[in-house]
């Protein structure tokens, strides 16, 4: 599986367990992996998961990744470090570590955003890191509506107001049938309660993916006009070019039984 790696690059004051980094004036970027390049211009936050562990690495370009363990391994066979199949000195983190970190995320039209607590985000996928776009993915959007409708919640994280409240969908794609909130539009079409409404959640999914894909219109940047389809790969190649981005690879998952 090829992933697009979207670098949301810290800015400082970094937290407290990557201050080491800023000292060595290293930049540090925490790694997300997306399979919507097209979707960056509306990406509203990152997620992190609180109890899940990261390490934060140096690449053979001195660049820092957080991202975790696993996948950091997974790079350092994709010639990501110095010696392959070797990730060399790294530092130990918990997400609770980085929330609320501030970031800034290539073609979003927010400078800074943030990074939030989201619980569902697995350990076996991608970096752990995940780019939020609420306007087009359902997981982001009913994540997002959780944190903005229960202060309860943005306390126990220690999340303040500013880096939720004024963060809404942003309009990116219009898809004939669903709009340009397509994830919003699934969200009240499948009665998502929260985040953790996996089954629901996957069935918003899956409409969102198949009708964004074959259907979708981009309304902003520089495709604006384009379908996605076109344009996806050129989205891609222009943050790889910008170096915003660059590509990672997760292997196939162990098949079991066959499907046929
Ligand atoms: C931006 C984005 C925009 C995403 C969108 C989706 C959508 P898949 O298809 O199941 O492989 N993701 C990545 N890693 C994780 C993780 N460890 N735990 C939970 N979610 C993760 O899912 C790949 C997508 O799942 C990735 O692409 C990422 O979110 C998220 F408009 O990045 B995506 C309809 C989906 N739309």
């Amino acid at each position: 599986q090829e992933y697009t790696l979207i670098k949301m690059k810290l800015q400082s004051p970094y937290p407290q367990k990557l201050s080491k980094y800023e000292k060595q004036k290293l930049e540090v970027s925490l790694v997300a992996a997306t399979l919507r390049p097209e979707t960056m211009y509306g990406q509203t936050n990152c997620w992190i998961r609180p109890d899940m562990d990261y390490i934060a690495f140096t690449t053979k370009d001195k660049e820092v990744f957080v991202c975790t363990k696993r996948s950091a391994l997974n790079m350092a066979y994709q010639e990501f470090t110095n010696k392959n199949g070797e990730i060399g000195d790294f530092t130990e983190l918990k997400g609770e570590d980085l929330l609320g970190a501030a970031l800034s995320s290539p073609m979003t039209s927010h400078d800074t955003i943030y990074a939030l607590p989201m619980l569902t985000i697995k350990s076996d996928k991608g970096t752990g890191v995940v780019t939020s776009v609420p306007s087009d993915s359902p997981d982001d959007y009913a994540a997002l509506v959780d944190l903005k409708k229960k202060p309860a919640l943005r306390e126990k994280y220690g999340i303040k107001d500013h880096m939720v409240v004024p963060f809404e969908p942003i309009p990116i794609i219009d898809i004939p049938e669903l709009g340009d909130l397509a994830a919003v539009y699934a969200y009240d079409k499948f009665k998502i309660q929260s985040q953790n409404d996996k089954d629901k959640l996957q069935e918003a999914k899956d409409l969102c993916y198949l009708k964004g894909f074959y259907d979708g219109v981009l309304i902003v940047g520089d495709y604006k006009g384009s379908k996605v389809q076109d344009v996806k790969n050129k989205c891609k190649q222009d943050m790889l070019k910008q170096k915003t981005a660059t590509v990672y690879y997760e292997p196939e998952k162990l098949v079991t039984s066959r499907s046929g």
